[in-house]
Formats: C-alpha cells, structure tokens, sequence
C-alpha cells in the first residue's frame, strides 16, 4: 500500500485497543455529548437501561459493567448529539440546495426536531403539526384506487412494538407490501434457511461460543460491524479454538484483536490472533469452498475413515445421496479456480471442521448478497448437517444480523411473504380479514413506483433511497410518487428525493425517554440471537415535538380508517396491552410475553432446530442441492472484475460518521477502489490513478462512477471493493437472488474504463 500518500496508510496495529478506546473518546468530544454521552453509554445494553441503537449481537450475559463498543459509541454519540435540524434550518435551504449537500453533512446537521411537510412553492420543508400531518397521509391512503398502490417500509431500528402494529395498520388498509432493509441483508437467510431447517434464523446462542470446537467466521467485518462478538471470539483463541476466517479482505480485526476492555492487555500493549486459518476467497468464491471441504470429507468416508455423523444424517435428515453425488463429481482444478484458494488449505479447512466435534458458522454479508445467495446458505447448512452440528452444545448456523430489531421485526409480522397461519391469527385476534397474497418486496417496490403503479411511500425509519441499488433509476421512481413520508431521527436523502407531497416526521431514538400519559414506557427487542429485551431509553428526548414510533401509527391508523376494528387509542399510552397481542398472535413463541419481559436479562424465544426438531414440510432437516460452484452468473468478459460494496470502520449503513476507515488504511476519502496490484498492472495502471467503473450488463442502461482512486490492496485475482452507498448506481436493480430478492451487492460485475 502507498505509505507514502497521506490518504493511505497500512494499519499495523491490532484492531480494537487504544486505537478504538481514542475514537470512542473523539467520537463523543466531537458531538458535544462528553458528559451526556458518557452517561448514556453506562445503561446501554445494561438490565434497566436501553439496548444499543447500532448492531444486532446480543448482550454478554452483564459479565462487564460496560458492554458497548467504540461502533456502538459512535451510533450512540450520533443519537445524542446536541445538534437540531430546526425550522429555521429548513427556512434557510431550498430542498435543491439540501441535495447538493453530501450524506455526512446531512448527517452533521443533527436531530430532526418537529414535523414538516414540502412546499412545492418554495421548494422549502415548512412545519406542519402532527395532526395535519396525519390528516395528509389519511387522505392520500384513502384516494388510493388499490391499497396496493402504497409501499409501507420499515427499517431495522423500529422496536417490536411499533413494528407489530405497523403490520396490523397496513394489513387493514388492505395490502402486504412490506419492502424492508432485511430484503437487502439478511432476507436469503429468511427464505433460505427455512426448507433446510424449518426456521429462518440462527441456531446458536451467546453460551455456544463457549463451547465450540472450530468457529468459522465467513463475510463478515465482525471488528466493525459486530464487534461485541470480538470479545467471543478472543476468549475462543484464547481457548484455543480454531478460528477460520473466510474472507477476500484480510478484515484487520480478524487477523489481530485487543480487547478494549481487558485491562491487562491493554496496559501492556497486548493482542490476541484471531484466525488461525485466514481463507483469502475470491469473490463468490464459497460455494467452491464448501464443496471442496465436502468433497475431502466424502473420500475420506468412502475410504473407510469415520467422518460423517451417520446417526444423526439417518435420523434427521433428507436427501445426502445427491449432495455425495455432486461433491464427488466436482474438479480440483475448477474448485481452486473458482475459490481462488490452494486445494491444501481447502484440505486444511476440512481437516479442522472433522477435528472439531461442535461447530459453529457465522456468516455475514459476504454470503447474503450473490445471486445464489439464499441457496448458498442451504449449502452452509449441509456442510453442517454433516457432522451433526445442530442441537448441540458449541455448533449451529450463526447469521450476524444487522439492524439492532432487524430480526425482531420480521417475527412480529413485517413480511411481504406472510403465512397463512400468521393471517389466520390476525383476523382471528383483530376481526377483519387480512390480504392474503404476497406483497412487495423491496425490488419490486421500486418497480411499482417506477411503472407508476404505486403512488404512496411511507419509510418507518432508515434511507430507502440511499440503501437500494440503481441511485438514479431509484431517485427518479422516488420522483414520480404522490406523497413520500420518512419517519426519521435524522435528516437523509431520502428525505430530499420526494415524492409531490413529502412530509418528515422526527421520532424519539432508542436511547430517550418515552413519557406517556400513562407514565414511561418501555419497548422491546429481539437480538440475532433470538433473545428479547427491554429497553429503556435514559435520555431527554432531542425536542418537545418528537413522538414516539407507536403513537405515529397508530395515529397514521386512524387517520386513515376512522372505523377500524382496532382499538387504536389504547395502545398509544400504555405498551402492555400490545405486548398482549402480540402474545396473542404468536402463542408458540411469545406466550406471557408481559409476564417474561420482566426478567431483567429478558427470554429466549424458542429455535425448534436447538431441540433437533425441524419445522419443514417434511419435519426432516433437509440436504438440498445447488449444483455447480458459482453463486453468480458467469460474465464471459475478460476484463471483467467482481465488484463487493462494503462498510467502512465509521459508518453506520447510509449514515457516513466519518470520511476515514482506519483499519483498511484510507483516510479522508470514500471514493476509492481496493485493488490486487497485479491486475492494476494488467490493465497499465498506476497506484493511485483516478478511474471510473462500469457495469456490466445486458440490460441496456449504463451504469458508471466517476472520480475513483485505485488503491493497491491485498484483494485476490479479479476480486475488487469499494464503499456502499456510493457505489450503489453500480448496482442493476434486477441484480438479485431470485429467491429472496436480495440485491447481489457483493458480486457486481464490472469493468474499469479510463477516469
Ligand atoms: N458499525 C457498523 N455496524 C453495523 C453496520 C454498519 O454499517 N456499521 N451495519 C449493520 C448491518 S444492517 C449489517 S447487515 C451488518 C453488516 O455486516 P457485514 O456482513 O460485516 O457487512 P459488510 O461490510 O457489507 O461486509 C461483509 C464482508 O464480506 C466480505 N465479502 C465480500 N464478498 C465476499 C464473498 O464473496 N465471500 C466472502 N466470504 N466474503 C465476502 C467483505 O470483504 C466484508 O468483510 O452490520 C451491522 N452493523
Ligand atoms: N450496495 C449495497 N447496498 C446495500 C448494502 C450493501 O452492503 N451494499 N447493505 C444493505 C443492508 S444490509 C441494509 S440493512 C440496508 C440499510 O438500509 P436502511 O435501514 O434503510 O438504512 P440506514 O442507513 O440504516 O437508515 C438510516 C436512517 O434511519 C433513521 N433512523 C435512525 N434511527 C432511527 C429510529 O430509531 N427510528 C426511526 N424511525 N428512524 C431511525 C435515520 O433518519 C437515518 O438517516 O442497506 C442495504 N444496501
Ligand atoms: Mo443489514
């Protein structure tokens, strides 16, 4: 790497540590919240306080008295800050000048303080009170022709609560479309995971870590993205535990790690190695891995050594005799190719899989986003049926889910695919009937507004626009809506890309005080582990005219269907009776939900796979076939490189906290493009030369970014990366597993064409 650009520089030291213990620390200084902020962070993630507004990983059983990370900090000081996004602020800014204006600075600029609604006269935001606003979105539900017409999104912040009655509120008006951010993420793990398993989320709990044999770590950031999970995986290595990473970047925190909060390895500049196995993969390279890994496993068997659980595959599943078939019949020489790995560390890997006797697979991103991405899962949950690695202590499927309530909000009922039993439950608990067709995911959403065929955008929470693919194709279907609601704490883009009535309603964050008539209010969570908490936020909230997510419903809900068979109102002060219902609608799961929450450490909501028992149409769990070794389709192009979108260390999705991203080195600068040295050579580059990407596709649209720097990195062959959002016009909307519809923003295809 150019040490010599200030710009670039190779971190040489372990992730985490003091380097992490000072952003924390600047983080806060720079918000204004020192004192605030230093007194949020002592309840966050603590019994009584709030849970962490940033990532999904659940909390270490209260063993610290301090359990938050500096990402966690830097998502918390951004809640906290003591900037406001005044009326006066919007006064003074035109909605097109606001567009010139980057994500960070938009971010910058603080809290949302009071409801606004867009004025096309004066291209200005212009305050607006609740109750107009909420008459507006009434009107406009109600003119619809279809119910159909309107796309009701949610992000994965939104507490169960507010969640479980958004559901009932648009299953009433009459449609089930429900794009959300798990569509993007981790939505293969929630159609793929089910006909293999039963369940669409993981297996493991917190404890398993403890007891786990081998730890396979596969695309994912955990140091950035889930770095409470680091303090699991340095107490594993501590253990001795193989740890396997399986990455096309050497992530820094996977290679080298120090536990911010141990103090002796802090005092004495100490650190902890994490992979004992860094697996360099190319790009959708996995499934070649995992089929290599097999392959050995099933010679070895067929040799006559005992590698297999056969108990288990006799007892438990369906279906092993293709999966030895197509293991078999797959070539070194193409396993090698596709993966980009020497077949001695494939043999390596599986050596460590068949030592261990409790195995677990945690997987990010890195997996989700292919456009097999939903059936390469199935093929992770093979490797693991295997050895019988489910319902045992130490082994399981881990997906590392992103938004703190991702997983949540899909258990309450935010899904355009819905059962029927949930629907049953639904008319049965609220007395009306519920649609019962499939509804939209996000992709298609983006269709209908683009085919003009929806008309009405309600965003509760996050950034539509900035987190789907296509920017100008999206912005320009964003464009043509009647109106465009974005329910928000911060000021975003989508905000800014309106539809011709707009309105932003600011909402109270997860660390502030809910205050209802009926006195303070708690919410819940479900974490990527299944456990539910509550939270407590602790703080003030950032102004007066904020409400919380629940009173916005249901006084969108009443807006808009004056007759509802729902008792609305009720539900606005007191959150115990929607706890009920909630208990009423999921008995298997949430019964005496009021009662459980109470356990200060929260409860676990029950995973049948824990138990050996698998909810599948068949009651097996099932072996189920991808034949081949690509998860994308193959791009015959020769200049053709597979483009990841990634997270810096200082973002939170959408939200830029900083221009920097020191663990890869890169500082002050976003628009740059990681690259192998050798294939910058190829292609007559220099270090450092500005290029622009082009998509390659077969649809006719051309897609280019402009204004990127090459910077030499340690990327296998043909593997490139850059950072999600702003290389997401790169990404074609219909580029995206079939099954699940998640865009494959880890795998586009692309080619470089002079700067
Ligand atoms: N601080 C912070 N925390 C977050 C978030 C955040 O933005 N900031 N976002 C939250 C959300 S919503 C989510 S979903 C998660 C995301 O957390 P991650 O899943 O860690 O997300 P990404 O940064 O997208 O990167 C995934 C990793 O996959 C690797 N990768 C890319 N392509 C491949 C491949 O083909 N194979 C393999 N094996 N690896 C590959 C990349 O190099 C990268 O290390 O984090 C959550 N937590
Ligand atoms: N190219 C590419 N695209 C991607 C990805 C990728 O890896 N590559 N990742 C995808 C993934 S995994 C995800 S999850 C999506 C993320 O997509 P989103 O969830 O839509 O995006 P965020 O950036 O998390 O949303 C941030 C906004 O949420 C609002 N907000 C914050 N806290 C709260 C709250 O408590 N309540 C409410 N109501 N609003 C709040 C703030 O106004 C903030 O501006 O992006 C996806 N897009
Ligand atoms: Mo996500």
């Amino acid at each position: 790497m150019a040490d010599s650009n200030p710009r670039y520089k190779t971190y040489h030291h372990p992730a985490g540590g003091w380097g992490a213990a000072a952003a924390t620390a600047k983080v806060l200084m720079e918000q204004s919240v020192i004192t605030k902020g230093s007194r949020a962070l002592l309840a966050m993630n603590q019994p009584g306080g709030f849970k962490c507004p940033s990532c999904a990983f659940p909390d270490a059983d209260c063993k610290k008295t301090l359990e938050f990370c500096e990402n966690g900090a830097k998502a918390l000081a951004f809640e906290a800050t003591k900037r406001r996004v005044t009326r006066e602020f919007f006064a003074q800014h035109t909605v097109s000048e606001l567009m010139e204006q980057s994500d960070y600075w938009l971010e910058m600029q603080g809290r949302l303080t009071e409801p606004m609604r867009y004025d096309q006269r004066s291209d200005r935001y212009v305050p607006c009170d609740w109750d107009a606003a909420f008459k507006l979105i009434g009107a406009h539900l109600r003119s619809l022709e279809s119910p159909h017409q309107a796309e009701f999104y949610t992000s994965g912040r939104t507490p169960n609560e507010a969640a479980f009655l958004y559901a009932i509120f648009v299953r009433e008006f009459g449609t089930n479309n429900f794009p959300d951010c798990s569509n993007m993420c981790h939505e293969p793990t929630s159609r793929g995971l089910p006909p293999a398993i039963g369940i669409g989320k993981g297996t493991v709990v917190l404890e398993d870590f403890e007891h786990a044999e081998a730890i396979f770590v596969i695309g994912q950031n955990t140091g950035t993205n889930s770095p409470r999970m680091m303090t699991n995986l340095v107490e594993a290595r501590k253990r001795g535990v193989p740890i396997v990473a399986v990455n096309p970047m050497p992530e820094r925190a996977l290679i080298r790690f120090t536990e911010p909060q141990d103090v002796v390895q802090m005092a004495t500049f100490g650190s902890t190695a994490i992979a004992s196995e860094f697996v360099h993969i190319r790009i959708g390279g996995d499934l070649a891995l995992i089929k290599g890994m097999m392959k050995v496993m099933f010679e070895r068997e067929a040799q006559g050594e005992a590698i297999l659980d056969h108990d288990f595959i006799r007892e438990h599943t369906v279906g092993i005799d293709a999966i030895r078939e197509d293991a078999m019949a797959q070539d070194w020489a193409e396993i090698v190719r596709v993966s980009g790995l020497e077949e001695a560390q494939i043999r390596r890997c599986a050596e460590i899989y068949i030592r261990s006797r409790a195995t677990m697979i945690c997987y990010g991103m890195g997996l989700t986003q292919h456009q097999q991405g939903s059936r390469l899962l199935q093929q992770v949950a093979n490797l693991l049926f295997l050895r019988g690695n489910f319902g045992k202590p130490g082994a399981g499927i881990s997906p590392i889910r992103g938004h703190s309530n991702v997983q949540g909000d899909r258990t309450v009922g935010i899904d355009e695919k819905p059962t029927q039993d949930y629907l049953d439950r639904v008319r049965d608990v609220f007395g009306f009937e519920p649609p019962r067709h499939d509804g939209h995911h996000t992709i298609e959403s983006v269709e209908a507004m683009e085919n003009g065929s929806a008309k009405v955008f309600i965003g509760m929470g996050g950034n539509f626009v900035r987190a789907i693919p296509d920017t100008e194709r999206s912005y320009a279907a964003m464009r043509k809506l009647d109106l465009t609601v974005g329910i928000a704490t911060k000021l975003n883009r989508g905000h800014l890309v309106h539809g011709r009535d707009a309105l932003i309603l600011p909402v109270i964050a997860r660390s502030e005080r809910i205050v209802t008539a009926a006195g303070e209010q708690f919410v819940t969570i479900e974490d990527s582990m299944s456990n539910v908490t509550a939270s407590r936020g602790v703080l003030t909230p950032a102004s007066p005219d904020l409400l919380p997510e629940v009173e916005i419903v249901c006084r969108m809900a009443m807006a808009t269907r004056p007759n509802s068979k729902v008792p609305w109102q009720s539900y606005i002060d007191d959150y115990g009776p929607i706890r009920d219902k909630i208990a009423e609608v999921y008995p298997e799961i949430y019964a005496g939900f009021s009662e459980r929450i109470k356990e200060p450490k929260g409860f676990h909501l029950d995973i049948p796979p824990r138990r050996r028992v698998w909810p599948t149409p068949n009651g097996k769990a099932n072996f189920l076939l991808l034949p081949g070794l690509e998860v994308n389709d193959v791009v015959a192009d020769p200049a053709m490189l597979r483009l990841a979108t990634v997270r810096s260390h200082d973002q939170f999705n959408t939200t830029i906290y900083s221009y920097n991203d020191r663990y890869r080195g890169v500082y002050n600068d976003r628009m740059v493009l990681f690259m192998n040295a050798e294939d910058r050579e190829d292609r007559g580059l220099d270090e450092g030369a500005q290029i622009a990407l082009e998509t390659i596709s077969d649809d006719g649209i051309a897609r280019r970014v402009d204004g990127l720097t090459i910077l030499d990195y340690p990327m296998p062959r043909g593997s490139v990366a850059g950072y999600y959002p702003e290389l997401n016009p790169l990404l074609p909307l219909g580029y995206y597993d079939l099954i699940s519809g998640t865009p494959a923003a880890k795998s586009i295809p692309v080619r470089i064409s002079a700067g």
